[in-house]
């Protein structure tokens, strides 16, 4: 019926690839078109710096695929629907307007409607000359979201100094937890040849506002840091200068010692001072706007001060100090080691917070959203509100590794949203994370918002078309953190797909569930961690042995004959101490705790009373079948979608989402199999036993699942 209805009004839709992600400029057709009339039909002369310049080319792309025609060129106030761009610097007519920079911030734009000579024009003015291209990009979004640009009066500003991507690639093109295929960077014809990918990268990265870029996994190579790859970085940041962006680069702490010639790396030693010193001024000798390291330190092998005897800030200072005020140390918290025992959930808190107050001026503590390892739900890291005399960063994932790849339909705004809305109640109600990662919670001026990237070579970017929506949605919450991830969502997908609002509005609904969905199916009320080993696809509850406890499942589920769940209340790991005490108190009461965090706090019976009335067991099983029915549901509306979308991405998302409703099922079975040779209880009414036996379910093996 509803399918009927679209088929007579939407025109067919053009076959796309989804490589033009959100920057589509597809023409304004029909009724939508005529507000859009006036605007936008010429531009004024723009000073023709390198980044003023691709402003200027981008608005005369963006309004020549929006209206169907190039704009033509015409001085500001010599004719009505003039767009003025520029600086007060570069722009004399900018500068005699007297508009009120200084609510565009360092970075930020204001886009004003205003009358010169009489004639009204569009202004997109900026402090500096990135902030003219982020509005160029807001304002063609305007439009291509059907706003009114009439009567404009916009002020906007980053609220996160630094926002940026973490490439996980490797060297030789593979991309650890990357899903979308090789990585972009094609390191083997660099620096002399640059593809036009990198342009369309940092184009794409700077419609959002995204400013920088860690190029190389933080699993990082040495070699990385040797002059013909110092140049390969070069070439890149070459590329990326004129779009804001600066390029950073993994440091791998025995550098001293591999590429070095010496032989140790211990901070405190003056020969591995002067190596690191030389080392930067080498690299700041290429790239004069480098902006930094980031390291990962004593974490799953790697190297790092505590190999010395030397501490978390005798490492991030002495590399702070060798690159001085001319970038940052991004130093992360996701620490966890062999020798230590106690729960991996309190290790990150306990080696870093001692330390606050101690780190350089030019050093963030890039903490992940949650204190485990980027789980579907995890409650927020404890460190953030805890280290109020230390820049803490945020880490996000954007790439999916336990959020089912590429293939699973997982919108992850409202994730990062929980985390971000998330009180840590340190300084009273109000106190959340988001007001610590923008610095206004202890008046903090270094601040970081990093992704780790989900983009490949393949056409499309990310793997699948919804997951562009997970790089679009963290570069928007990295702007401001406290932005809504529905508005987020129904942005991205008008500018995707379609602004038919019998489009928007079913499928903007879809992607704010999907991830409730995906937990539902994969670790409801609070299970972590039970996914297949090493390549994390699949469930793999029954996960034991092998190299560290703290790799399995059955560390984190802990189920037995009397229960499931981890205790981290006070009679079990204590991490509940970790928060501040009200949040901490709440966590540990049953009373208080909400169920989605049940089973990572507490270790209960079968039997136990959810909220609903159902014991835990009947209520988890429920929960799994709940998430199957979640993704029949989203392949329901996405089916009625196709009136709207090409058949070639349409086509896609669907095949997808079967690929996921079986996947669904198998996580569903599996995990029900395993955990009810644990609880001994008949499924409850209505339910189907799984089809296979737990022996089937773990004998499946996938030595070629991708991302390792
Ligand atoms: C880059 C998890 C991932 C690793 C990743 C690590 C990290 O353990 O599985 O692939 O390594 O996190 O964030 O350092």
């Amino acid at each position: 019926m509803c399918v009927l209805a679209g088929l007579a009004l939407a025109p067919a839709a053009k076959a796309e690839d989804g490589h033009d992600l959100w920057l589509r400029y597809r023409p304004v057709e029909g009724p939508a078109r005529a507000p859009y009339a006036a605007a936008g039909t010429a531009v004024a002369p723009t000073a023709r710096t390198p980044t003023l310049s691709i402003a200027h080319a981008e608005l005369e792309r963006g309004l020549s695929g929006l209206l169907g025609a190039a704009p033509m060129v015409a001085e500001a106030g010599s004719r009505d629907g003039v767009i003025l761009i520029g600086t007060p610097a570069t722009s004399p007519a900018i500068a005699g307007l007297a508009l009120p920079m200084k609510d565009a911030g360092d970075e930020g734009y204001l886009i004003r409607t205003v009358s010169i000579d009489g004639k009204q024009t569009t202004v997109i003015a900026a402090n500096r000359e990135v902030g003219v291209l982020y509005g160029v990009f807001r304002y063609l979004s305007l439009i291509q979201t059907r706003q009114p640009v009439d009567r404009l009066a916009i002020a906007s500003a980053p609220k996160v100094g630094l926002r940026m991507l973490n490439h996980w690639d490797n060297l030789d093109r593979t991309v650890e937890r990357g899903y979308a295929g090789q990585s972009i960077w094609d390191w083997w014809k660099l620096p002399d040849h640059a593809d036009p990918r990198y342009a369309e990268y940092a184009r794409a990265n700077a419609s959002l506002g995204i400013n920088g870029t860690v190029l190389n996994n933080v699993n990082s190579k040495s070699l990385s840091l040797t002059a013909p790859w110092i140049a390969k970085a070069g070439a890149l940041a070459d590329v990326f200068r004129p779009y804001g962006i600066k390029v950073y680069l993994s440091a791998r702490f025995s550098s001293p010692i591999e590429i070095g010639g010496l032989k140790t790396a211990d901070p405190r030693d003056p020969a591995v001072k002067a190596f690191w010193k030389a080392k930067a001024d080498e690299i700041y000798k290429v790239i004069p706007d480098f902006g930094g390291f980031l390291v990962k330190a004593n974490s799953e092998g790697q190297p790092g001060p505590q190999d010395y005897g030397a501490t978390h800030v005798d490492g991030a200072n002495m590399l702070a100090d060798a690159i001085g005020g001319r970038g940052v140390v991004i130093w992360r918290a996701f620490v966890y080691s062999h020798e230590q025992p106690d729960d991996r959930a309190k290790q990150g808190f306990s080696e870093f917070k001692p330390f606050d107050g101690h780190f350089r001026d030019n050093v963030v503590i890039q903490v992940k959203n949650g204190a485990i390892d980027f789980q579907p739900r995890e409650p927020f890291h404890p460190l953030f509100g805890a280290m109020p005399k230390s820049n803490l960063g945020m880490e996000f994932q954007i790439t999916k590794e336990y959020l089912g790849f590429a293939t699973h339909l997982a919108y992850l705004g409202p994730m990062y949203e929980e985390t971000l809305r998330a009180d840590t109640l340190v300084k009273g109600k109000g106190s959340t994370v988001a007001k610590v990662i923008d610095g206004s919670l202890d008046g903090r001026k270094l601040t970081v918002m990093a992704g780790v990237a989900n983009i490949g070579m393949d056409r499309n970017w990310s793997g699948s078309h919804f997951d562009q929506a997970n790089w679009y949605a963290f570069g928007r919450l990295a702007w401001d953190p406290e932005a809504s991830t529905r508005d987020i969502a129904a942005d991205w997908a008008r500018l995707t797909f379609s602004n038919d609002q019998r489009f928007v509005t079913p499928v903007v609904d879809m992607m704010m569930v999907s991830r409730e969905t995906l937990v539902d199916y994969m670790t409801p009320l609070g299970l972590h961690h039970q996914m297949g080993r090493s390549h994390h696809y699949g469930p793999g509850p029954w996960v034991k042995g092998g190299e560290r406890a703290d790799w399995t499942s059955v560390y984190y589920a802990k189920a037995g004959a009397d229960g499931v769940g981890f205790d981290r209340t006070a009679k079990g790991s204590n991490a509940v101490a970790q928060y501040a005490p009200p949040v901490g108190a709440c966590f540990a009461n049953l009373k208080c705790v909400d169920e989605k965090d049940l089973l990572w706090f507490h270790h209960l019976s079968w039997d136990y009373k959810l909220k609903s009335g159902q014991t835990l067991w009947d209520g988890l099983v429920t929960r799994y079948s709940r998430g199957v029915a979640g993704v029949d549901a989203m392949g329901e509306t996405w089916a009625d979608m196709s009136p709207y979308v090409d058949a070639e991405r349409h086509g896609q998302v669907s095949n997808f989402l079967k690929i996921q409703r079986n996947e669904a099922q198998w996580w569903r079975d599996a995990s029900v199999a395993y955990f009810q040779t644990f609880s001994r209880r008949p499924l409850p009414a209505g339910e189907k036993a799984p089809p296979l036996s737990l022996e089937a379910y773990e004998a499946m093996s996938f030595p070629y699942a991708p991302g390792i």
